[in-house]
């Protein structure tokens, strides 16, 4: 399946909304695949496809992650919509083919990040913050500056201001969030 068919799939699943913010992804992490060398072709597919799985219900989201033995932790069963990123992986591989393990790793950590991603799971995580049809989010100017001239410091500063925003919720912050927060202040500091 090339990526022209893979999205005219992906427009009959996706509400128009939601298919507008995937091509926004697409093409947003290519521009950043340009920048930071690496293979173009794939973070646009990963971009694609990140949130392929977005559109399932989410009884039905833990109902298809269990029955694949997907491990589900304690926070996505009390908020589903995080599994949507896992849920999205398994869709990129059994409904469109895709077997490049970097791809699915980057479509299944884009929501909450993880400790020491990879270049390409770092653009997907970004990419999908930035682009531009996205409701702009605080800060978002710096934040987008950022995602051209530094990505630690541009992921740092996403994974803090999503701290404090779900800080601010009564949903529970998913430890990986933490991990992930904790990991690149470390770094970047
Ligand atoms: O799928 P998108 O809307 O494009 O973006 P996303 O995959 O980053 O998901 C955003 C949603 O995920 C948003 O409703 C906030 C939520 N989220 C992100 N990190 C966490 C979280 N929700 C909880 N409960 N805990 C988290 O750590
Ligand atoms: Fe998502
Ligand atoms: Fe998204």
């Amino acid at each position: 399946m090339n990526r022209q068919e893979m999205k005219e799939k992906l427009k009959e699943k996706l509400s128009p909304k939601r298919f507008e913010h995937s091509i926004g992804v697409e093409y947003t992490a290519g521009t950043m695949a340009f920048i930071y060398d690496i293979d173009v072709d794939k973070a646009m597919i990963a971009g694609l496809l990140h949130d392929c799985a977005k559109y399932v219900s989410n009884e039905k989201k833990i109902q298809k992650c269990e029955k694949r033995h997907i491990p589900i932790s304690q926070c996505e069963y009390d908020n589903p919509e995080l599994l949507h990123a896992k849920l999205s992986a398994v869709y990129a591989q059994e409904k469109y083919h895709i077997s490049d393990s970097e791809i699915l790793s980057a479509i299944a950590c884009h929501t909450t990040g993880k400790p020491a991603m990879t270049t390409l799971e770092k653009i997907i995580y970004i990419a999908d913050y930035i682009e531009p049809n996205r409701n702009p989010l605080p800060e978002i100017d710096t934040i987008r500056k950022e995602a051209y001239s530094d990505l630690d410091q541009c992921l740092l500063h996403i994974l803090h201001n999503t701290v404090h925003y779900l800080g601010t919720k009564e949903n529970k912050m998913d430890p990986v969030t933490k991990e992930t927060y904790m990991y690149y202040k470390n770094r970047v500091e």
